[in-house]
C-alpha cells in the first residue's frame, strides 16, 4: 500500500516537473538552447527573438480589441510603395516592430514591405551589425473581417559598411538568412522560427504573456492532400499552372484551402502537407509575392521543416534580389507537391 502511494507521488511531481519544464521552455531559452552555449552570438538572437516575439504580442493585443476600439481598422487613405492601399493596422504593426528594436542595440537596419527605403536606428547602429526584413502584416485583406492574419520576419547579418545607407548588402540569395519565421495572429497566436537547426512553434499562453514551446524539429509530410492558390487568377496564368489546376481538379485526393493570408494558409501546409502557389499573372509577372520578407523567409522555414520552395526554375532561397521590394512567382510546400507542379512548368505535365 505504502509503495502504491509512493508510486503515486512520484508520478504526480514527475508531471508536475514536466508541466513546470514546458511552461518554462520559453522561446528566448529555445534560441539559447539551439546554440548549446552562451556566446555573444546566441545571446543576441535570443534578445532578438525576445522583442520579435514583443512586436507580435502587441500587434495581437491589438488585433484582439480591434472592433472594440476607434481607429484601428479601414484604410489610412495612403498608398505603399507596392501601390497598394495600406490599411491602418499595416502602419501599426509597422511602428511596432521599429518601436520594439529602439534602444535595443541589436538592429541597426530594418526593412519592410511598408518602407519605401530601410530604416535605420542610429544609435544601434555601432553594435547592432543585424538587420530585420519583415512584413508587419501578411494577408492584410482578412484584417477587418477577423480573420487570420500574420507577420513574417527575416534577420540577416550587416555585411559591409553600408556608407551610403543603401543596404546594398541586403540584394542577396535568402542562404545569407541567419533566422526567420512567422507569427500567426489565429484562434491563438503562434510563433514558429528557425534558426537554421529545425523547426519550431510555440504558443502565446496569454495568462503568462510567454511564448511557450509547442512543437520541436517540425517535419512537413512529403506530400498532402491541400492545395492552395487564389483560382479568381486562373485567367491570367501561363498555360502550364492552369494544366497543373485541371490536374488537381480531375485527380482524386486533392482539397482546396485559401485563407487570403499566405502564412495561415503555409502553416497548415507544414503540419498537415500540401502546396501553396502564387504564380505569376498577366497583371503581375512575377507574382505579388515579395522575396525579401516574404517568399525567402517562408522557404528558409520550409526548407528547414524538410520540404521545398522554387520559383518554378530554380529554388527560392538562391534568387539573388536586384531591388528591395522585389516580387517572385512562389510555388512551397511538401517536396512531392512542389515537385508536381514543377514537373508542369517544366515539362508541361
Ligand atoms: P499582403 O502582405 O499585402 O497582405 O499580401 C500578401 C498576401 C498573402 O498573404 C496572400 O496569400 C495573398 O496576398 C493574397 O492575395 P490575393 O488576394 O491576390 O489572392
Ligand atoms: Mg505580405
Amino acid at each position: 500500500m505504502a509503495k502504491a502511494a509512493e508510486h503515486q507521488d512520484k508520478e504526480h511531481q514527475d508531471s508536475t516537473d514536466k508541466g513546470l519544464d514546458r511552461d518554462c521552455t520559453t522561446l528566448s531559452r529555445h534560441v539559447l538552447q539551439q546554440f548549446q552555449g552562451f556566446s555573444a552570438q546566441a545571446q543576441d538572437l535570443s534578445a532578438l527573438m525576445n522583442r520579435i516575439a514583443l512586436a507580435g504580442k502587441l500587434v495581437a493585443r491589438r488585433l484582439s480589441r480591434a472592433g472594440l476600439m476607434e481607429g484601428v481598422l479601414g484604410f489610412t487613405g495612403e498608398v505603399n510603395v507596392q501601390g497598394e492601399s495600406v490599411k491602418k493596422m499595416d502602419v501599426y504593426a509597422n511602428d511596432v516592430f521599429i518601436s520594439v528594436f529602439k534602444q535595443s542595440g541589436l538592429v541597426c537596419r530594418l526593412a519592410s514591405e511598408e518602407m519605401d527605403q530601410p530604416y535605420y536606428i542610429p544609435e544601434n547602429c555601432p553594435i547592432g551589425r543585424y538587420t530585420l526584413l519583415y512584413d508587419p502584416i501578411d494577408g492584410s485583406s482578412n484584417t477587418d473581417t477577423n480573420l487570420s492574419l500574420g507577420s513574417i520576419f527575416a534577420i540577416r547579418q550587416q555585411e559591409g559598411e553600408d556608407r551610403d545607407g543603401q543596404a546594398k548588402d541586403l540584394l542577396a540569395p535568402g542562404t545569407k538568412q541567419i533566422g526567420a519565421g512567422y507569427i500567426l495572429y489565429g484562434p491563438s497566436t503562434m510563433l514558429v522560427y528557425t534558426m537554421g537547426k529545425g523547426v519550431h512553434s510555440f504558443t502565446l499562453d496569454p495568462s503568462l504573456g510567454e511564448f511557450i514551446l509547442t512543437e520541436e524539429n517540425i517535419k512537413i509530410p512529403d506530400h498532402g492532400s491541400v492545395y492552395s492558390l487564389n483560382e479568381g487568377n486562373f485567367w491570367q496564368w501561363e498555360e502550364s499552372v492552369r494544366e497543373y489546376v485541371r490536374y488537381v481538379h480531375r485527380t482524386e485526393g486533392y482539397t482546396a484551402r485559401y485563407s487570403g493570408a499566405m502564412v495561415s494558409d503555409i502553416h497548415r501546409i507544414l503540419v498537415q502537407g500540401g502546396v501553396f502557389l502564387y504564380p505569376g499573372t498577366v497583371q503581375k509577372p512575377e507574382g505579388k509575392l515579395r522575396l525579401l520578407y516574404e517568399s525567402a523567409p517562408l522557404a528558409y522555414v520550409i526548407e528547414q521543416a524538410g520540404g521545398r520552395a522554387t520559383t518554378g526554375e530554380m529554388n527560392i532561397l538562391d534568387v539573388v534580389a536586384e531591388k528591395l521590394h522585389q516580387r517572385t512567382p512562389l510555388i512551397i510546400g511538401s517536396k512531392e507537391d512542389v515537385a508536381k507542379v514543377e514537373s508542369f512548368i517544366q515539362n508541361g505535365h
